[in-house]
């Protein structure tokens, strides 16, 4: 069995965490509180060793580090399910403050030896380690600074290992911490240069599926964290369920990463509905396929249009035809071929697998690897710029022991894949173009590629 070991790391990670536990816990048939099988079917538990772990006494626990430089994170979990293993809890003594430095020179360094040796214990226990799992924001200080502390060592004590990030994204619709843009930078290189896929789910798309879309008065985290729950049970079906594509993280590794820098991928969920608008849902394969293709059901908030996909990979689960599913995806690429790069031929993937997520007949989870990835980039860029111009709120980093060389050195980085980026959306034959924010493509007004004209447009997942 090739196992996975997750690292939930500070406040946005633990509680995303959290949910994706909730969702692959109930799909393979075992009860969330207790750690107990209460499933029905031999799928569920033929490949339930990707993730969790089984006792003699026949119960499961998540393969899976609790880590958070403050301990009411950890606690809140500890008492919410047995899901956890105890001895997986690592908590540190106070929050690193939203601060980077604190995160990686100080409050998060403190905890490390103890992560390292709880991910230790794990991956002796398991047959045949394929990588790790961390799960991040990358706008507090541990999310960000603990985390690349934890990515520097993971790489050098399991070099044949992925490393594969789930990172939560900024955006100040959602928080008001003035200082994020700096964290977000300075965990440029760590990611860049350490992880193998990084998935990004950017707040300010997950607020606006929310908000604007689905109109849903938000009070917390709770609806997006289910969201992107939802789709990382999509994007790990294939480790979790038999299936050929994409049945392990090299193999996605592989298909979705054409070069080792370029591994930033743009997840999005179809569908996403509330039971009024799932009245109106013709519920089809068609509508997946658009839906997914759409900008308005990605979790990051970029324009497809505005680049060109290197590699895409669509999910699909529930009863379907193969064929229909097939010729779909082919369809959407050969009518929106300015949208994909001409150099890797059959660069759209597709898997199905038969079982659907709870409470819907079917449902889609799409992979993009894209050059308008840019865009969020320089969003990034220019948070951190603006400020660090002016040195505001540097002293608190410089006051943990930091240089300003390091966010120079960072913001070289975060440009140097923007230009990455950019440059491999410009060696198409014909010249490319596309990928500095032009309008690569055509499409619909709705931000989605031309398909077959179905309603697209993200709704809530709640009444799933
Ligand atoms: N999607 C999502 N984002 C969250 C959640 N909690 C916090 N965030 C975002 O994550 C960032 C703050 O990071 P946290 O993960 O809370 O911080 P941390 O890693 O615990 O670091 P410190 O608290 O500074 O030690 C902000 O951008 C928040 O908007 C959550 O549950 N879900
Ligand atoms: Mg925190």
């Amino acid at each position: 069995m090739r196992e996975i070991v997750t690292l939930q790391i500070g406040g946005a990670g633990n509680a995303i965490g959290d949910a994706f536990w909730h969702v692959i816990s109930h799909e393979h048939g075992v009860d969330y509180s207790s750690g107990r099988f209460a499933g029905t079917s031999p799928l569920q538990l033929e490949r339930m060793n990707v993730f969790f772990n089984a006792t003699v006494s026949k119960r499961f626990y998540a393969r899976s580090i609790v880590i958070d430089t403050e301990a009411s994170t950890i606690q809140r979990l500890h008492s919410s399910s047995q899901l956890y293993r105890p001895e997986n809890f690592v908590a540190g003594s106070e929050s690193a403050g939203n601060n980077f430095a604190r995160g990686y020179h100080t409050d998060g360094a403190e905890i490390l030896q103890q992560v390292l040796d709880n991910t230790r214990r794990e991956v002796e226990a398991v047959d045949s380690l394929q990588g790790f799992q961390l799960l991040h924001s990358i706008g507090g200080g541990t999310g960000s600074g603990l985390t690349s502390l934890i990515m520097e060592a993971l790489v050098e004590q399991y070099p044949d290992n992925l490393l594969c990030n789930y990172v939560t994204i900024p955006s100040p619709n959602m928080s008001q911490v003035v200082v994020e843009p700096y964290n977000a930078l300075l965990s440029t290189p760590a990611l860049v240069n350490n992880s193998h896929l990084t998935f990004c789910l950017d707040n300010e798309a997950l607020f606006q599926i929310c908000n604007r879309n689905l109109k849903i008065k938000m009070s917390g985290y709770e609806h997006i964290n289910h969201i992107v729950a939802l789709t990382m049970s999509g994007i790990t079906t294939c480790l979790r369920f038999p299936g050929q594509l994409n049945a392990g993280l090299r193999k996605i590794y592989v298909n979705m990463v054409p070069f080792p820098r370029l591994h930033f991928l743009i997840p999005g969920f179809a569908p996403l509905v509330t039971c009024t608008q799932q009245q109106f849902s013709k519920g089809t394969v068609a509508e997946l396929v658009q839906q997914i293709f759409s900008s308005n059901n990605l979790l990051c908030a970029i324009d497809l249009r505005q680049g060109k996909l290197l590699t895409a990979a669509g999910i699909f689960r529930g009863r379907m035809s193969p064929r229909e599913v097939d010729q779909l995806m082919t369809g959407m690429r050969n009518k929106n071929l300015n949208n994909f790069v001409d150099w890797i031929p059959n660069n759209i993937k597709t898997a199905i697998c038969d079982i659907p997520p709870r409470g819907l007949k079917m449902s889609a989870t799409f992979i993009g690897n894209t050059t308008a990835i840019q865009t969020l980039f320089q969003r990034l860029l220019d948070g951190s710029s603006v400020m660090l111009r002016r040195k505001a709120h540097l002293h608190w980093y410089t006051g943990e022991g930091m240089e300003e060389q390091e966010f120079i050195d960072a913001q070289q980085e975060l440009q140097a894949i923007i230009d990455d980026y950019r440059s491999s959306a410009e060696m198409d034959g014909e010249g490319g173009g596309g990928g500095g924010g032009g309008t690569a493509g055509g499409g619909d007004e709705d931000g989605s590629m031309d398909g077959s004209g179905a309603a697209a447009g993200p709704q809530c997942p709640y009444c799933t």
